[in-house]
């Protein structure tokens, strides 16, 4: 019998804007990574796209964008963030760790 298992999908949030890019795909996080729409990936993207991809996620945020204190913000101008995917999110930075299952 074959069991199932699926690939840890993994992003990098490497922005610290609030934008769902007009021509990023969000359809998963393989597609995302392919194309952020020309500006990186935001953590508004890439929850989009964790939320369409099946399976446990994690994102890191780019070491060298998110630098520490004002530097390491994302004002949030687009609303709360939903994170509806039934699976689990580890969001690192750093130490720093929230996760939802
Ligand atoms: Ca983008």
């Amino acid at each position: 019998m074959l069991e199932r298992r699926e690939l840890l999908a993994a992003i990098t949030v490497s922005n610290t804007t609030d934008i769902l890019s007009p021509t990023a795909n969000t359809t998963s996080t393989a597609a995302l990574i392919a194309n952020d729409g020309g500006d990186g990936i935001s953590l508004r993207e890439a929850i989009a796209a964790t939320n369409n991809t099946v399976g446990e996620d994690t994102a890191t945020f780019d070491g060298s964008v998110f630098t520490g204190g004002d530097n390491s913000l994302i004002r949030l101008t687009q609303g709360e963030l939903s994170i509806n995917d039934e699976s689990d999110y580890r969001w690192r930075v750093g130490r720093w760790c929230v996760t939802h299952g």
